[in-house]
């Protein structure tokens, strides 16, 4: 389908449009709230809302269509010049009664005005980008916090947003950039003095520090990127075991379908769970065995290839009869023994969990070890500093430069000013100072429109 911003082309210079968008969620709710950025804000404000109104307060207005007069809507205006804005232009809110027509009323209004078009996904945010308001990692932050489900997602992210990594990694470089200085200095006097000892011990130790927090937070670099996209917890096992009868227990509705012949679940279910703030996909699979059957081994294969990329299995067979559980050694597995009502004579395992998802009895026990589990894998405390690939490429970069430089650090001093430029350089990709086109894109496109 084409975009109105497909035609973007017709203009001069985009970037330099005035932009809106609805802002919030869907129409119909009690209220809407469009938003609008740009050179023409200040216009369109005093055009629709009939005056200026004072910056960052809230005031009750009636809302008019310009060429006509006509009402549109009363609500509140909100307006926020340059550069103290969110995106660092002249900004503004219109608080309108979130009904469709308002909406369009309101849009069409927008419309009319010169060099203003609607926003692209993400260009609010974009904008505040590229404006200096927001660095690369607080943009990411940003787009995590809108999508955060659980509250443990919700901290993590919020903690981005607000510069918790930026302010890390500004202070990193301002700390390399100072031992770039030295080294110029070096450089700059070569013909007074050969290597000065004294001055390379400086040197060591800016780099020391530097490298030891990346290192900390390489070390514990899983966590919060597990925390980001959520655990995965397969259930698995023989045929007719229980599987789907406990996702269903753990997720209190009827997401499987349950029954007494073997082999009903064909494909994978997930259903996400949030337990005790941390995301889990819990995923129900076909029961495994050899199976002739076309497509249930098309399941079977699903279910093999699930559970040996997931977190963890839990790995259910009936009491009466155990089953030991075939994985590659990686694979982290518990044993579930179930249906201990119907087998209350059974041999307990070591550290098998034997349970009754029909009655319950003993699922405290097993979603007391997975809650556990949870925490330990996203780690419990300061919210984590890397949270995606790219951050922890860059940590990566930076700390294997960091421990050349300090390797050679009584060698030729360009190889050293060489090794900290590239962790300058790593650090700088990472705040979205260079680099960036590559990663922009991306980002932004996952942005909803109005953000
Ligand atoms: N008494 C009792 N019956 C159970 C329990 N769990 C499951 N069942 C019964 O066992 C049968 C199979 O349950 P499912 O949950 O469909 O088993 P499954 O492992 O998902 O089976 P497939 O999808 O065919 O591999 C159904 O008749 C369930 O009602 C339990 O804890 N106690
Ligand atoms: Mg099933």
């Amino acid at each position: 389908m084409t975009r109105l911003s497909d035609y973007r082309w017709h203009r001069a210079d985009p970037a330099r449009d005035t932009i809106y968008a609805l802002a919030s969620g869907q129409v119909r709710a009690a209220i809407a709230v469009l938003r609008v950025s740009g050179a023409n804000a200040r216009n369109i404000v005093v055009a629709l809302a009939g005056k200026q109104p004072v910056p960052r307060r809230a005031s009750l207005v009636t809302f008019a269509d310009p060429r006509s007069g006509t009402p549109i809507d009363r609500g509140l205006i909100l307006f926020f010049p340059g550069p103290a804005s969110f995106t660092g232009e002249d900004c503004a809110e219109f608080h309108l009664h979130g009904g469709p027509a308002v909406v369009a009323a309101m849009i069409a209004a927008l419309a009319r005005f010169k060099n203003t078009r609607p926003a692209d996904a993400g260009e609010f945010t974009r904008r505040a980008f590229e404006n200096g308001k927001l660095d690369l990692t607080e943009v990411e932050g940003l787009a995590d916090l809108i999508d955060a489900e659980t509250e443990a997602q919700r901290r993590q992210a919020l903690c981005q947003a607000e510069g918790g990594l930026r302010r890390k990694a500004e202070a990193w470089r301002a700390a390399l950039l100072e031992a770039a200085a030295l080294l110029e200095a070096e450089i700059d006097f070569a013909d007074e003095a050969d290597v000065t000892p004294l001055a390379r011990r400086k040197l060591a130790g800016i780099l020391a520090p530097v490298r030891a927090d990346l290192e900390a937070a390489l070390a514990v670099a899983r966590a919060g990127e597990l925390l980001r996209d959520g655990l995965s917890v397969v259930i698995a096992g023989p045929p007719n075991a229980g599987k789907s009868t406990l996702l269903n227990a753990l997720a209190h509705r009827e997401a499987a379908i349950v029954s007494a012949l073997p082999g009903t679940t064909r494909d994978a279910i997930e259903v996400r769970l949030d337990i005790a703030g941390i995301p889990v996909t819990l995923i129900d699979t076909a029961g495994l065995h050899a199976s002739q059957e076309p497509i249930e081994r098309i399941g079977i294969e699903r279910a093999r290839a699930k559970a040996e990329s997931a977190d963890l299995v839990l790995w259910l067979s009936e009491a009466k009869a155990p089953v030991t559980p075939e994985f590659p050694p990686a694979t982290k597995v518990w044993p579930i023994l179930t249906k201990i009502d119907l087998h209350r004579r059974f041999s307990a395992r070591e550290g098998a969990i034997a349970l009754s998802a029909a009655t319950g009895e003993n699922l405290d026990v097993l979603l007391e070890r997975l809650l556990n589990f949870a925490r330990t894998a996203v780690g419990a405390g300061e919210p984590a500093l890397i949270m995606r690939e790219r951050h922890r490429k860059a940590f990566a970069s930076a700390t294997a430069a960091l421990r050349r430089a300090e390797t050679g650090i009584d060698g030729p001093v360009e190889l050293l000013a060489e090794e900290l430029r590239a962790a300058i350089r790593a650090l700088e990709i990472l705040i979205g100072k260079v680099d960036v086109e590559n990663v922009l894109g991306e980002i932004f496109a996952r942005f909803c429109i109005g953000k």
